[in-house]
């Protein structure tokens, strides 16, 4: 007979299991008609987990809860398993690759995720605190990855389920292409995982996310509803083990996520300009070399200056700059702030001297003639600088401009410690 799973099909933590079980071929069955915030808060459910919490697995010898612990037990019903390794050693790294999912990548992608969708408190330092927990964790998987197909050994285990499980939330929710392109070993292991046929079949298509959810005032947490009335006899009963949807964080953020139509950004409704904002990118990355003579030629031949406007910004604080690996986090916070203009905006930030305090500097391109509001609302780092609109007729500013673009050092008689760009 099959186990019973309880959660939504949407549920990354129920997926664990799911995907184990397509592996190991024991029978798992998602429960019928799951409502999130009903079914787990009857005082059945809540003698199975009395957090409420999903996903529960019941089996045979009584309720298992914690997705972690659900997936060990779904694997382990079935002796021998290449899922938990061939070795002790191999065991422990799994077990080791295990945590580290769950303790380094999901939790500081809750961190970045949950508040930013109105389920937590929203801070802007922690927030950059999780970012930058996630971003150290990323780049040991990325280490690790860069010489190794799996985590461990040469075929999947339980620890790439779980790992993979918990990537999905980021790359669908918060972690843009432009954030993940820093790990190219771990996009490549995510997509080749997502696409293995056991995977594919609980996670569906998975779609990496275009932008950062833009921050949403704190929900007030849910009032547990009514039971849901029995359904009538001649309704078709749903398939217990569905082809999930989407992957969501969880299934109550989801039941209150009432998808409104989207308001088109101003900036959409200006009139067309004759600068193809890609097309700049494209060239700003493709110039390996005569950057004057070809990027910053180009630039100008291309700018449109009644469709776009340059801006200088000039950090307020720099005197606090005074670490520079905070400093270079801090920049760096700000441009994956930005992520919401990517269509309406390029952007060049210095952190300039050899010593402390550095000094922090950008050179910004924006659709239409000024700051875009959206931005100033929703990125809170706007404040943090003082903005002064380039005067292209001055040919100083224009150079101070071609200097930025181009990294050019010394800038303002200083060395640069580092030059990003936002594209
Ligand atoms: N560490 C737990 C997390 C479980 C969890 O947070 N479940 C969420 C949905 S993904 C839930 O049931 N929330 C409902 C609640 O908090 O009442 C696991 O991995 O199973």
């Amino acid at each position: 007979m099959a186990l019973v799973l309880h959660a939504g099909n949407t549920n990354k933590n129920a997926f664990k299991a799911l995907i184990a079980a397509e592996y190991t071929g024991v029978e798992v069955e998602l429960v019928k008609n799951f409502e999130m915030g009903v079914s787990n808060k009857t005082p059945e459910f809540l003698k199975m987990n009395p957090l409420g919490k999903v996903p529960v697995l019941e089996t045979p010898d009584g309720p298992i809860f914690e997705s972690n612990a659900i997936a060990r037990y779904v694997t382990r019903r079935k002796a021998d398993n290449p899922l938990y390794g061939t070795s002790l050693i191999e065991y422990a790294h799994i077990e080791q690759w295990i945590d580290f999912a769950s303790l380094e990548i999901d939790t500081n992608i809750m961190r970045w995720f949950i508040p930013r969708i109105g389920f937590a408190v929203y801070l802007p330092p922690s927030e950059e605190a999780a970012i930058s927990a996630l971003k150290r964790a990323l780049g040991a998987l990325n280490t690790h990855l860069a010489s190794n197909t799996y985590l461990v050994g040469h075929s999947v285990t339980l620890g790439d389920i779980i790992m993979t499980c918990n990537l999905v939330l980021g790359f669908s929710r918060v972690m843009t292409k432009s954030f993940t392109s820093e790990y190219p070993h771990v996009e490549r292991y995510f997509w080749t995982m997502v696409n293995q046929p056991n995977f594919k079949k609980i996670l569906g298509e998975v779609k990496q996310t275009e932008s950062v959810p833009p921050v949403q005032s704190a929900k007030k947490p849910s009032q547990p509803k009514e039971p849901a009335k029995p359904k009538a006899k001649s309704e078709p009963k749903k398939e217990a083990k569905k082809e999930p949807e989407k992957p969501k964080s969880e299934e109550a953020v989801e039941e209150e996520e009432v998808p409104k139509p989207k308001p088109k950004n101003p900036l959409d409704l200006l009139p067309p300009s004759k600068m193809i904002l890609d097309e700049w990118k494209r060239l700003y990355s493709n110039t390996k070399t005569n950057f004057r003579e070809v990027a910053i030629k180009g630039f100008w031949d291309m700018y449109d200056p009644e469709g776009y406007s340059l801006w200088f910004c000039d950090y307020k604080y720099n005197d606090e700059n005074t670490v520079s690996f905070v400093t270079l986090n801090k920049v760096g916070g700000f441009l994956q702030r930005m992520d919401l203009a990517r269509k309406y905006a390029f952007g060049k930030m210095l952190v300039i001297g050899s010593e402390p305090p550095f000094k922090v500097k950008g050179l910004w391109l924006f659709r239409g003639q000024e700051i875009p509001q959206f931005i100033i609302d929703e990125c809170y780092d706007m404040e943090l600088y003082d903005w002064k609109k380039v005067d292209i007729t001055d040919e100083a500013q224009k150079e101070r401009v071609n200097q930025m673009i181009e990294d050019f050092e010394p800038f303002e008689g200083e060395a640069l410690l580092d030059a990003k760009c936002f594209k």
